[in-house]
């Protein structure tokens, strides 16, 4: 049988994209050249003209659009010794609005005898602050949790039973015992994670009242976001915490909202993506484990309803992750995936990282150290980070040990 020239170069177009972590093509769109079609050579062009035109294209045809800062208030909720003497915790509660509802409820803890203002990881939990640790003293979450009978946990409400059962993804001792603090909330108490017509959580409080809601209102993942944002205005108001060494974490959906909230806010010093998958780290045009249209079919509420409309289009879309790592340029930025983790697709979370690197060479001239995916549990570490892990989909000590590595790495760095 002969084939045709284009049909020949169908099949190894096709062939290249199979073998794409390891021989990738050209990101698309390509970063470094405007929409009208001129190249970006100076970080001034990308800074003044290409990031803006990213986020705005990221805005309308993906997460949405979300309200300007609002003021915060903090109330003290409680401080004391913890983990033995280690430790000091602070428990505090953001308000954001003066709706009732407007309130995050934030937990921290520190290294004890600390010399000055500490760097600390900053990342939503799924289930509650008092999931992350057997530490009685942690308040039990009062907002929406997931459902988890197990624990007990019936009709979103959390419980004492849950306590600490989560406390195998939060090492609490290790990150203070390497000079870091942690702060986390729970993703719930900005917005409930379910499609509830986006009436609650945030967007309840925040959205103007009896209007269509636009085609690039912003989703849950945008509005984690913006969450994630507030405690860190929160952080800058106590001194105990380096507000300019915030290291900002998310695992799964909320490594998606990790790379979304740090490619909007500049003030995050590292932003670790933990295998975030599609709508995250994952290149969209792969169109490998969980695509566009399943994501948007199983989670309508995360994303605009603009994005719903790429659905097996991903070709359409004027964006792709490997620009949304390019929006934390040139502050560090950490993408792991898990080898077994073919839903978040990890050659594809791989690519985009590969696809950010050309904008951090311009700004920075440093980026990803190799051009070939590392091997399972050896990362690779420049002002871009990627391991793959061996094992599933999860968040565990060794990927924490990463982190922290790459954060020691990069302590001198500041962000803008
Ligand atoms: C899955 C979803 C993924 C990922 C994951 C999680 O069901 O398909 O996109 O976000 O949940 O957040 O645990």
């Amino acid at each position: 049988m002969t084939r045709s020239p284009q049909l020949s170069l169908a099949l190894a177009t096709a062939l290249s994209c199979i073998a794409a972590a390891q021989a990738p093509a050209r990101c698309e769109p390509a970063a470094l050249e405007l929409r009208s079609g001129a190249p970006v050579t100076t970080a001034t062009q990308w800074r003044e003209q290409r990031r803006p035109e990213l986020l705005e294209l990221f805005r309308e045809h993906m997460y949405g659009r979300s309200p300007a800062p609002t003021a915060i208030r903090i109330e003290a909720r409680e401080e004391g010794e913890a983990l033995g003497g280690a430790a000091t915790r602070k428990q505090w509660r953001v308000r954001y609005a003066d709706a009732p509802a407007a309130t995050i409820e934030v937990v921290a803890y520190l290294p004890r005898h600390a010399a000055g203002p500490t760097p600390v990881f900053l990342a939503w939990n799924f289930d509650g602050n008092h999931t992350i640790t057997a530490d009685p003293e942690v308040r039990v979450a009062s907002c929406w949790v997931r459902d988890d009978a197990r624990r007990g946990v019936e009709g979103n409400r959390a419980n004492e039973a849950s306590r600490g059962y989560k406390a195998r993804r939060w090492p609490v001792e290790v990150i203070l015992q390497r000079g870091y603090g942690l702060v986390t909330a729970c993703y719930g108490d900005i917005d409930p994670d379910f499609h509830d017509g986006f009436e609650n959580g945030v967007h309840g409080v925040l959205d103007p009242v009896a209007e269509e809601r636009p085609d690039d209102a912003w989703g849950a993942i945008s509005a984690w976001a913006w969450g994630m944002s507030r405690i860190l205005d929160s952080l800058a108001l106590d001194r105990d915490f380096d507000a300019q060494r915030v290291a900002l974490l998310g695992h799964s959906r909320l490594g998606k909202t990790a790379l979304w909230a740090g490619a909007q806010d500049e003030r995050f010093w590292i932003v670790i993506s933990n295998d975030s998958g599609c709508g995250g780290a994952a290149y969209s045009r792969r169109a490998r484990g969980e695509t566009v249209a399943v994501i948007n079919k199983n989670f309508p509420h995360w994303f605009c309803r603009n994005f719903h409309g790429y659905a097996d289009r991903e070709r359409d879309l004027p964006i792709d992750q490997h620009l949304l790592i390019a929006l934390c340029a040139p502050r560090p930025v950490y993408v792991a995936s898990a080898k077994q983790d073919a839903w978040a697709d990890p050659a594809g979370e791989f690519l985009s990282v590969l696809g950010a690197d050309p904008v951090y060479r311009l700004l920075c001239q440093d980026g990803l150290p190799t051009r070939s995916m590392p091997g399972v549990d050896e990362p690779a570490h420049g002002r871009i980070g990627y391991h793959v892990r061996s094992g599933k989909h999860d968040l565990l000590l060794v990927d924490w040990r990463h982190y922290l590595d790459f954060a020691d790495r990069h302590l001198g760095h500041r962000p803008r």
